[in-house]
């Protein structure tokens, strides 16, 4: 097949799993075009017969913001009509799944069929908003198919845009050689680390994931148990959550390591992964660390539980519950043992049911039904 793949290219994971699934069908022999306004961070072109167009905006003084759904709509039209693509596959619906319907008004007889994937926010927060509700909304229905990635996101979708149409549950998914939990074998020596536990947290600092709460959390169990922490990625909550760790007096104990690419050297450093946001649709971040066989701590509620087995991969507590997320990481910290018994477990499920084989398979699949069901 001739597949277009349109996500946002930045550190995030809607783009890493738009990534990763072009890379996988390029594997397989499809031919795969990502479309973007810069290359995905994790996307390689060389040797793996990727393409990337560009979309490029036009500013002008009259502009106060560049009308970019505009630029992407006529690109993917250029891309589908050159390339003579069989399908466009749009990660995250703003405006990614109204530039798609554009761009087949655009193509008229030649309109190609669009699968949107939904990831989160997209639906949760943005597309929510009085703003873009009806543009969401439609856009979903309109595309020949749509796919989210946890249960509780097709159920947010049917509730909260009231979407009636058919949603597949496609779950993300993670490369388990990648993702092996071979580590960088000078990182604890780089960063001074002791031989204290290690907490980590991983994520873009926006409010949702609560990365204050991380500080918290490290304040309350570092007594008893000696733990530091490694916060990787970065966004609007950096810097309160630095201040945080003065007033805190956690500083010390706190390394700040900014956005990095290769997140699969460090994962293996955690003793568990911390994840405390207020919703997370799916929590990409949670499958990586299982698949290095890092155990995660965070929330019952959204998506998360759909990858997270409390008690068994991890722990979750309550929607909200710090105090009880506080209690569950120091009674684990505190017990090698079954730490290790649920690093065990976590890396068979995230193998088993989240591998890139067999998700890319029920991608490719529902291609087929799509390009079918119209010919
Ligand atoms: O958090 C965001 O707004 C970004 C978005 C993204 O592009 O990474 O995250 C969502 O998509 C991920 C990939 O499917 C999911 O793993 C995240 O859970 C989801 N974020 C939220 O639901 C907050």
């Amino acid at each position: 097949m001739k597949i277009g793949i349109t996500c946002y290219p930045s550190a995030g994971g809607s783009g890493v799993v738009a990534t990763e699934l072009g890379h996988a069908l390029a594997e397989k022999g499809h031919e795969v075009h990502f479309i973007s306004y810069s290359r995905p961070f994790r996307l390689e072109t060389e040797g793996t017969g990727i393409v990337f167009h560009k979309v490029k905006t036009v500013t002008y003084p009259l502009f106060k913001y560049p009308p970019y759904s505009l630029a992407l709509a006529v690109r993917m039209a250029e891309v589908v009509r050159r390339e003579k693509l069989d399908l466009l596959h749009v990660h995250y619906a703003i405006p990614h799944a109204t530039s798609a319907f554009l761009a087949n008004q655009i193509l008229g007889e030649d309109r190609v069929k669009v699968v949107t994937t939904l990831h989160g926010t997209d639906i949760t927060l943005v597309g929510s908003e009085e703003s873009f509700f009806e543009i969401t909304k439609f856009s979903i229905e309109r595309s020949d198919a749509v796919t989210a990635v946890s249960r509780f996101l097709a159920r947010e979708t049917r509730e909260k845009l009231r979407v009636e149409k058919r949603i597949d549950v496609i779950p993300n998914f993670v490369n388990p050689r990648v993702f092996s939990g071979a580590g960088d074998e000078n990182l604890r020596d780089r960063l001074d680390l002791d031989e204290g536990p290690v907490l980590m947290h991983i994520s873009n600092f926006r409010k949702v994931k609560n990365v204050r709460d991380v500080v918290r959390l490290l304040a309350r169990v570092r007594e008893a148990t000696g733990a530091q922490l490694l916060l990787i990625g970065d966004g609007p909550e950096r810097v309160p959550c630095r201040i945080l760790a003065e007033e805190l007096g956690v500083h010390d104990r706190i390394h700040f390591l900014g956005n990095r690419i290769a997140v699969h050297r460090i994962l293996p450093f955690a003793d568990l992964l911390l994840l405390p946001s207020t919703v997370e649709s799916f929590g990409l971040v949670a499958l990586e660390a299982m698949a290095s066989g890092v155990p995660v701590v965070g929330y019952d509620g959204g998506g998360l539980p759909e990858v997270v087995r409390n008690g068994v991969d991890g722990a979750l507590a309550p929607l909200g519950d710090l105090e009880r997320m506080i209690e569950m990481t120091r009674e684990l910290l505190q017990n090698p043992a079954r730490r290790r018994e649920m690093s065990k477990a976590a890396k068979g499920r995230a193998a088993a049911d989240f591998s890139t084989e067999k998700i890319t398979a029920e991608y490719e699949a529902l291609y087929l039904r799509v390009i079918r069901e119209g010919a």
